[in-house]
């Protein structure tokens, strides 16, 4: 492969409404007292258990969030329900998730320079999709008027990283002269807001970049792929077992463990060595070191798990310029954390600075890219 595939735009939509740490502690608290209160003759009895209170504190100390975005706020604080009110769409309407990622698609192609006659791929990738049939990528190809193909991928944390690879692959193959990359991360109505371990950690948005060959982007700020690298590994400790087969099961497909959750302490304790692993031998690829890396736009789902990584390969604290933090505003995204990052903080970059892009989450999942600037 000889062409040089280069990320020549990024695109950030950020959904209208905010919940800080402290509104959605007191609503989980509200719920869960009267959840225990409601349930007090069981919870005596010792035949459940009672719902223990959350902490605006805990949540910004174990995991650096202080606030989330969400696509609708209407019904997550509300005790009785507990989770968003999103109005059905009729079929000939944009689906939400579509809407989210035109939005970022826009931006994306504004700042490649580019217009819908540049691209001719739409990967839409996510941790869900709200449909599975037809693909949101040819929703979102329809409404944009881009000729050629679209398709969904789902790999939860690292859908965006994976998508990004299939990118330069299809750029670097000549199968694709412009390829979109959107992620639509629309997580609030898998957030468990009932679990005080768990409601805390994601919030909505929408990302975007224009992956095309060097000889063809004029954009003013250009990233080179130099190269890709991506593990799974399997693991149980995040999961989500929503799905289509619950019809088949009798189960209920809304139960909790069809829900977001996690063992927490075991995803940090065995993804942080994994990631630390996977960037150390990706920068050796080109003869790199930590030292020469200016940039990591590092996956967004915890401020510990990034410090103690960060501090692992460059053996000292980053500064905030060095590895930016989005997570605080954001929360986990999940695929869209470190494009956040990425699209926040990449103009200040001079030509020949390296980057780091690293995604790392359920699966286990990690995929990078080392970026260079045009
Ligand atoms: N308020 C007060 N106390 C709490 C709360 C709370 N909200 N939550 C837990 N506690 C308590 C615990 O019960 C525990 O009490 P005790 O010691 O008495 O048992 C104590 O605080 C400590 O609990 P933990 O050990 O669990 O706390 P941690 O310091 O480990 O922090 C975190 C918990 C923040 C969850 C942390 O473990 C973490 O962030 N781990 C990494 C998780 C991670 O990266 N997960 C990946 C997420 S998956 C992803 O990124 C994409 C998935 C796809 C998208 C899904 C969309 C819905």
């Amino acid at each position: 492969m000889t062409t040089s595939v280069v990320i020549s735009g990024s695109g950030l939509w950020t959904p209208p409404h905010r919940i800080s740490n402290e509104e959605l502690v007191e609503a989980y608290n509200a719920y869960a007292q009267q959840h225990n209160a409601e349930h007090k003759a069981e919870i005596d009895s010792g035949t459940l258990s009672a719902k223990p209170l959350s902490s605006a504190e805990f949540i910004q100390k174990a995991s650096g969030i202080r606030s989330r975005y969400t696509y609708i706020k209407d019904g997550i604080l509300d005790i009785n329900r507990m989770r968003p009110n999103i109005p059905p769409r009729a079929d000939d309407e944009l689906s939400d998730q579509a809407e989210m990622a035109v939005y970022a698609a826009k931006k994306a192609l504004q700042a490649a320079n580019k217009t819908a006659a540049d691209i001719d791929v739409v990967i839409v990738a996510c941790a869900y999709t709200q449909r599975s049939y037809p693909a949101l990528a040819i929703e979102v190809q329809e409404t944009l008027g881009i000729k050629g193909f679209g398709f969904d991928m789902l790999v939860a944390c690292s859908a965006a990283t994976f998508a990004l690879h299939r990118a330069y692959e299809m750029i670097a193959a000549g199968t694709a002269k412009g390829v979109l990359v959107i992620n639509p991360e629309l997580t609030s109505p898998q957030v468990n807001y009932c679990d005080r371990d768990s409601h805390f950690i994601f919030g909505d948005v929408a990302t975007a970049l224009v992956v095309e060959a060097a000889d063809t982007a004029n954009a003013p700020h250009v990233f080179e792929i130099l190269s890709t690298k991506a593990v799974t590994s399997f693991s149980n400790n995040i999961r989500s077992n929503f799905g289509y087969v619950s019809r088949a099961n009798d189960t209920n497909p809304f139960a909790p463990d069809m829900l977001f959750h996690q063992e927490g302490r075991k995803v940090f304790k065995e993804v942080c060595p994994m990631a630390v692993d996977h960037i150390s031998e990706h920068l050796v690829r080109h003869q790199l070191g930590a030292a020469n890396v200016k940039r990591w736009w590092l996956h967004q789902a915890n401020i510990n798990m990034n410090n103690l990584i960060s501090r692992k390969l460059l053996d000292r604290n980053p500064s905030p310029q060095e590895a930016p933090i989005v997570l605080d505003s954001y929360a986990n995204t999940a695929s869209a954390g470190s494009i956040i990052a990425f699209n926040l903080h990449h103009q200040d970059l001079v030509s020949g600075d390296i980057g780091v892009l690293c995604s790392f989450g359920a699966g286990y999942s990690i995929g990078s890219l080392v970026l260079k600037k045009q």
